[in-house]
């Protein structure tokens, strides 16, 4: 008799502004093995997919937005039962970055206190070299954030890494 594999099932909200880059990056992340569907009540889809850590399946839905309007009548469909945060931000979009404090707002009040993941995206974008981290190391204090990636759905660059953060942060957490 084979012994059976444990398997554990998480939500993931990806939130940020429009345009930032959340579809592309979970489109990068889950490339070639997503089930991916249109949630039409609510705006939002959700992608499916299986990762293996150690010795466990860890079923992932990814769910985001489609748009931004009428977000807030249905905000609170989006957020039940999310286990963690990717919160996106664009490295040349600086409102995006500004909004992160009124998405954290959001996360607490219908998610409590849970793992946060902040990408910067579009690192193709820019030149990194010029790029400093005060700002985002200020904002620490106030979210607590586990971590922040600088990404590109683009080129793929940093994207495992920082999904494979938060889902180990999310395994490490309930593992036996
Ligand atoms: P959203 O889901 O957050 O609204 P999308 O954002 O994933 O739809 O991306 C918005 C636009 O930004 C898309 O361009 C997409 O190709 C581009 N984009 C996303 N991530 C990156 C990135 O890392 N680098 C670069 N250079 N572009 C990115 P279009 O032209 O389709 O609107
Ligand atoms: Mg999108």
């Amino acid at each position: 008799m084979s012994e059976e594999e444990k398997s554990y099932v998480f939500k993931i909200v990806v939130v940020g502004d429009g345009a930032v880059g959340k579809t592309s990056l979970i489109k990068q992340y889950t490339e070639g093995s997503f089930v991916k569907d249109y949630i039409k009540t609510i705006g939002a889809q959700f992608s499916k997919y299986i990762e293996e850590i150690e010795d466990a399946r860890v079923k992932l839905f990814f769910w985001d937005i489609a748009g931004q309007s009428e977000f807030s009548f249905m905000r609170p469909t989006f957020y039940k039962g999310a286990r963690a945060v990717i919160l996106v931000f664009s490295l040349i979009d600086e409102q995006s970055f500004n909004n992160i404090k009124t998405w954290h707002e959001d996360i607490k009040k219908f998610c409590g206190n849970i793992p946060i993941v902040i990408f910067g995206n579009k690192v193709d974008l820019v030149n990194e070299n010029e790029l400093g981290d005060s700002k985002i190391n200020a904002l620490k204090d106030e979210i607590g954030f586990i971590k922040y990636y600088k990404t590109s759905a683009m080129t793929g660059k940093n994207v495992y890494d920082a999904f494979r953060c938060i889902i180990k942060e999310l395994y490490d957490s309930v593992k036996e």
